[in-house]
């Protein structure tokens, strides 16, 4: 097909009413391959290196609006990383212990990942050079973004119930390995998504349009002038309404430092802390009774000297191999917009909720540690509501619920670390908590 009939083809596509939106996700989905994994396909697949993931790897096919050629070149790039990834995924869940691998929702992720797999095995042996090759590839991502998108809460279901089966220590060791691999594994194929919808053959763009996009913020997920006081404003309405919702009260949050602040980093992942931390901060402060005290959110650019480099890595998986220091852009068109933004950033969140007991403070880490328990904010604010762990869970990713899967700390951490941040949490028990909030600007160079 010719480029500009296949352009106006997914415009239309893109565009249109929701109806034929819907379609043509339908058939987006529906026409991904799928091809039989062997257990000698994994074995092949995980006996190679793995490619830790840098920022180079997400930022080197340049500014969008990309080209035909550095978008194939992003394809096979993804290509040649992701099958690996996911065989290494398959094997460590398999090497649980049977009777958690057995369990229905452990078992559930495991088949996912070997559909995914599956789905990538029928262009292992190409590459991707025509615009339809890279269409096809591109809605194999989509599916493979979709399928693993519930992975937290049926993981965090399975291992709930396997519980007698496996120590906390053995979850958190297994989760902290998988969901920071996962992490890389999804920025890997969300970027290329990305790229695609923001690329010249398949954007009907006119010159104003690629004018605007040279001036975006925007390299694929990353903003490389993302403001957190944004973000902070946005997560603190959307806690704020859960707690308006199911508790009739809603804290405020008081935002000093400097708000102007941006620094380049994923939205996404920023946005995945802040409403974790803000949720910790809201219920802790509502349980207290202790709404009319503000949550204090100080945001701090990080000086200069504190970032001179950048390593950006699945930190704390085993199978990720550790590398040394790397130029954080090679592509040079990309350069400019990074510098334009601070190193990185420390965003204090200071709650009057009483703090954590020196008990509960050695576990706050471990995936699953909870002290969530609906009746008692509910009697401290109102009275009624019942509502055990297994129900609690189903509000994680909607978002509905408060706190109850005792993954928002150990999987915040998880976040921050990716791009070489971090969380620690200072207690003062019986006053309050200090929650510190280190980022790391992902593009910043020398
Ligand atoms: P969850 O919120 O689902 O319980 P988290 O990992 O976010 O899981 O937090 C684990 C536990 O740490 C909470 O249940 C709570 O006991 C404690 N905690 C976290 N943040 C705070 C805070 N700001 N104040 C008091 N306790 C906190
Ligand atoms: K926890
Ligand atoms: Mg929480």
């Amino acid at each position: 097909m010719p480029l500009g009939a296949m352009r106006r083809q997914l415009v239309s596509k893109a565009t249109h009413s929701a109806r034929s939106a819907v379609v043509a996700r339908r058939r987006w989905q529906s026409t991904v391959q799928v091809k039989k994994v062997t257990d000698d396909d994994i074995a092949q697949l995980a006996a190679k290196p793995l490619h830790p993931l840098t920022l180079t790897d997400l930022v080197q096919h340049g500014h969008p609006p990309l080209s035909a050629s550095a978008l194939f070149h992003s394809a096979n790039f993804t290509l040649s990383i992701l099958p690996s990834r996911l065989a290494h995924r398959i094997q460590s869940l398999r090497s649980l212990p049977f009777i958690v691998v057995a369990n229905p929702h452990v078992s559930k992720i495991h088949n996912n990942y070997v559909h995914s797999l599956g789905t990538l095995l029928p262009y292992s042996e190409k590459r991707i050079e025509s615009l339809e090759d890279e269409i096809e590839f591109t809605k194999v991502m989509a599916d493979l973004v979709q399928i693993h998108s519930n992975t937290i809460s049926i993981l965090a279901r399975g291992f709930l119930e396997a519980r007698k089966y496996i120590s906390p220590q053995e979850v958190t060791r297994f989760l902290d390995e998988h969901l920071r691999a996962r992490i890389g594994t999804r920025l890997i194929a969300e970027q290329h998504i990305a790229l695609h919808f923001s690329s010249k053959p398949h954007n009907d763009l006119s010159d104003s349009d690629i004018h605007d996009q040279d001036h975006s913020s925007y390299i694929g997920v990353i903003d490389t002038a993302l403001k957190p006081a944004d973000i902070i404003r946005s997560c603190e309405g959307m806690v704020g309404e859960i707690c308006e919702l199911r508790y009739g009260v809603r804290p405020t949050v008081v935002l000093n430092g400097e708000p102007e602040t941006t620094f380049a980093h994923v939205p996404m992942h920023l946005e995945y802390i802040i409403t974790e931390l803000l949720k910790n901060a809201f219920r802790a402060t509502i349980e207290r009774g202790m709404e009319r005290e503000p949550i204090e959110v100080t945001i701090a650019p990080a000086p200069e000297e504190l970032n001179k480099t950048i390593t950006n890595f699945d930190q704390g998986s085993v199978d990720a191999a550790s590398e040394s220091d790397r130029p954080a852009v090679s592509a040079s068109g990309n350069i400019r917009l990074l510098e334009r933004s601070t190193p990185g950033v420390t965003i204090r969140i200071r709650d009057r909720g009483g703090g954590i007991s020196p008990e509960n403070y050695a576990k706050l880490w471990d995936y699953g540690f909870t002290t969530f328990n609906e009746d008692q904010i509910d009697d401290s604010v109102s009275g009624g509501g019942n509502t055990d762990a297994l129900s609690a869970i189903s509000g994680v990713g909607g978002g509905s619920s408060l706190a109850g899967l005792g993954y928002g700390l150990p999987l915040g951490r998880a976040y921050a670390e990716y791009f070489g941040g971090g969380i620690a949490v200072q207690s003062l028990w019986g006053w309050g908590a200090d929650v510190y909030l280190s980022l790391r600007g992902v593009g910043k160079i020398n």
